[in-house]
C-alpha cells in the first residue's frame, strides 16, 4: 500500500518523478510547488527535502528526495514487476544506475548551468554560455554513442535511466535551440519515449497554467533580452 504525495513543477527534474509515478500507475496526491514563488525554501517544505528544491515525495512517513534517488526508490519498492527498472543486484541494474548516476551528476547539471546562462541570467557571459552548451552536447554525443548500438540505455527495456535522460534532452530544443537532428540516435529515442502514454501524462504534473509552446515562447523572449546585453567577460 502507497500512500505518496509527490511535491513538484513541470520541470526536466520534477517531471522525472511524475513520470515514475504515472508508468507504475500508483495512487498519489499532488502538491503543486511553483519554484518562481519561492515555496521550496519555506521551514514546512525544508522538512521534506532540506535542499529547498522540487521534486520531493513523503510515503507516509518516509521523505524522499532527490529525483534520482525517488526514481530508484519507487522503482525498488513498487516496481516488482519491472516495467521501468532491472533487479537490484542483477549487471542490468548496474547499467540502469550508471546512466540514471550520468544524468543525476552530469546532464543534468551541466544543462541546469546552460540553461542558467543562455535563458535565466542577468548578465551575459558568452565564455559560460560557449562552456555549458558545449559541455550539454558533448554528454548528447555519450548518449548518442550507447543509443547508436542499445534500443535504451540499460538495455533492452526502457528503464527510469531513460525518463531521468529524457525529460532534459526533450527540452532542450525549445530551451538552449539544440537541433536534435545532430544526435540521430537520441532524437529517435526521445520520439519513442515521447509516445508513451505515462510519459505525455507526467509531462503536464502538476499544471502549471502555462502549455509548453507558452513556455518555449519565454525561453525565446529570455535568450532575446541576454542578445541585447553587452557581453561581460573580462579578457
Ligand atoms: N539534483 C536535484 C535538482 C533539483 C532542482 O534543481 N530542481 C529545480 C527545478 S528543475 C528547483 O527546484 N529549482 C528551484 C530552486 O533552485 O530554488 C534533483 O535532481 O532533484
Amino acid at each position: 500500500m502507497s500512500d505518496i504525495t509527490l511535491y513538484s513543477w513541470p520541470t526536466p527534474n520534477g517531471v522525472k518523478a511524475s513520470i515514475t509515478l504515472e508508468e507504475l500507475n500508483l495512487a498519489y496526491k499532488t502538491v503543486p510547488i511553483n519554484i518562481s514563488t519561492n515555496i521550496q525554501k519555506e521551514e514546512w517544505f525544508l522538512k521534506i527535502n532540506p535542499n529547498g528544491r522540487i521534486p520531493a515525495i513523503t510515503d507516509g512517513s518516509q521523505r524522499v528526495f532527490e529525483s534520482g534517488s525517488i526514481m530508484l526508490y519507487l522503482a525498488d519498492k513498487y516496481d516488482t514487476d519491472r516495467k521501468i527498472s532491472y533487479a537490484p543486484g542483477t549487471p542490468e541494474y548496474i547499467e540502469q544506475l550508471s546512466w540514471l548516476m550520468f544524468q543525476m551528476g552530469g546532464l543534468g547539471p551541466m544543462q541546469g548551468q546552460a540553461n542558467h546562462f543562455r535563458v535565466y541570467a542577468s548578465v551575459r557571459s558568452d565564455y559560460a554560455i560557449k562552456r555549458y552548451i558545449d559541455e550539454t552536447k558533448r554528454l548528447y554525443s555519450v548518449l548518442e554513442s550507447r543509443l547508436q548500438g542499445s534500443a535504451f540505455l540499460a538495455g533492452e527495456k526502457y528503464t527510469i535511466a531513460d525518463i531521468a535522460n529524457y525529460t532534459w534532452v526533450r527540452s532542450a530544443p525549445g530551451s538552449l535551440e539544440i537541433d536534435l537532428a545532430e544526435f540521430p540516435a537520441v532524437k529517435k529515442w526521445v520520439e519513442e519515449i515521447g509516445k508513451r502514454g505515462a510519459v505525455q501524462k507526467g509531462l503536464t504534473i502538476p499544471d502549471s497554467g502555462r502549455t509548453e509552446a507558452e513556455r518555449n515562447e519565454g525561453s525565446k523572449a529570455s535568450r532575446a533580452r541576454i542578445d541585447a546585453m553587452t557581453n561581460s567577460d573580462k579578457h
